[in-house]
């Protein structure tokens, strides 16, 4: 039986890949940092019903004394790092902190893996803010790096240095430059996941208007269950390396509101309007993934549409509010 670490189980893609590993036999752990609000941490894997299925340990990204610790007791076959301050309007308010726990959290990992078990193969989870202002219409594994955030500089950061330990040390160290994924438990305040909760609370006459920042952004939006598949798949490979994982289409939020008010037969131009409090310093006006390489090597292709993510999302939300 294989074992595996997961930092960030608690969120998003930390639950669904947490769902992946245990239906593929893994023994799962993952990292649990502390929070007076103990009782709301585990609400992702509750919802996917496996929350009794992982063993947490408590730790935190910023303590290399704990991720110590919990890899000498779990010693893992397989790390997964995606635990980071992960919004990256918070990461102006936050600029320290976002470099702290995004950028230098992968480093803690990766030294902690080089010390006690540099066997350990790991998976830093890179992203597609690092194209940031984009040098090339789509964006592929060779295409130059821009970053527009603090959150994007912190990342690049863990990427380089992802590349650096593989380099230095042969650590089997790979990166996946994942687009936006999305589901029913991302995050509410991220644009998708505000949008269908927005249009259920409309739907059922709890609110008239839904207030966002810039409808001209435009984003490759994928589902978070299938981007878990590419991250293991990375992981099984021979040799280490780094994959975009995208979808290839690009879309505006305009248009994603668009898909999501008319799946409940309404209008969006009637209930959405500009709120410059939701204007970023600097935008990253357009993302559009090439994923050719994990097509190729890994033979992974995105399988969800955005069309059925919608749903999926709008769906999920509607029921949640009517309990
Ligand atoms: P979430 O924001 O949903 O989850 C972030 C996780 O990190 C949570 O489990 C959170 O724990 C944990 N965390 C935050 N700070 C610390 C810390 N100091 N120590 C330990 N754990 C910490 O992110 P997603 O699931 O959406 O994303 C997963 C990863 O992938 C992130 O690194 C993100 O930056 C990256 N990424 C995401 C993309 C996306 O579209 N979703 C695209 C590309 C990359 P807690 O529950 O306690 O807050
Ligand atoms: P992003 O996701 O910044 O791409 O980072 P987010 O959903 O926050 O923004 C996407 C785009 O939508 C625009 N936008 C709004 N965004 C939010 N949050 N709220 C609004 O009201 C709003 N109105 C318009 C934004 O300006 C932006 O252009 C996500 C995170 O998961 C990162 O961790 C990850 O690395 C990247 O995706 C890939």
């Amino acid at each position: 039986m294989k074992t595996a670490l997961i930092t960030g189980i608690t969120g998003q893609d930390g639950a669904y890949l947490a769902q992946l590993l245990l239906s593929k036999g893994y023994a799962v752990h993952g990292l649990l940092r502390r929070s007076a609000s103990a009782d709301v941490i585990g609400a992702r894997l509750s919802f996917l019903g496996i929350l009794q299925d992982v063993q947490m340990h408590d730790a935190n990204l910023t303590d290399i004394t704990s991720l110590i610790r919990v890899i000498e007791a779990v010693r893992p076959d397989e790390v997964y790092n995606l635990g980071a301050q992960s919004f990256v309007k918070t990461s102006w308010q936050q600029p320290i902190l976002t470099g702290t726990v995004s950028g230098l959290g992968a480093v803690n990992v990766l030294e902690a893996i080089r010390i006690i078990a540099p066997k350990t193969r790991f998976y830093q989870a890179s992203t597609s803010e690092m194209y940031g202002l984009i040098q090339e219409p789509r964006q592929s594994e060779k295409t130059p790096f821009y970053p527009r955030s603090p959150y994007a500089a912190a990342k690049l950061y863990a990427h380089w240095m992802t590349v650096n330990y593989r380099e230095s040390f042969g650590l089997h160290a790979s990166s996946g430059i994942l687009f936006n994924h999305e589901s029913p438990l991302r995050g509410i305040e991220f644009v998708t996941r505000k949008i269908t909760d927005g249009v259920a609370r409309i739907k059922l006459g709890l609110a008239d208007k839904l207030l966002l920042g810039n409808l001209d952004a435009k984003r490759d939006w994928g589902h978070a269950r299938d981007y878990v598949e590419a991250m293991w798949l990375m992981l099984q490979q021979e040799t280490p390396d780094d994959y975009v994982v995208a979808t290839g289409r690009t879309t505006s939020v305009r248009d994603f509101c668009e898909l999501a008010f008319s799946h409940v037969g309404l209008k969006a131009a009637d209930h959405i309007a500009m709120d410059e409090r939701y204007l970023r310093p600097a935008e990253v006006e357009v993302l559009l993934g090439n994923a050719d390489k994990a097509k190729a090597k890994l033979g992974w292709e995105a399988t969800t549409t955005l069309e059925q993510l919608v749903v999926e999302m709008v769906e999920a939300d509607l029921k949640r509010l009517s309990r």
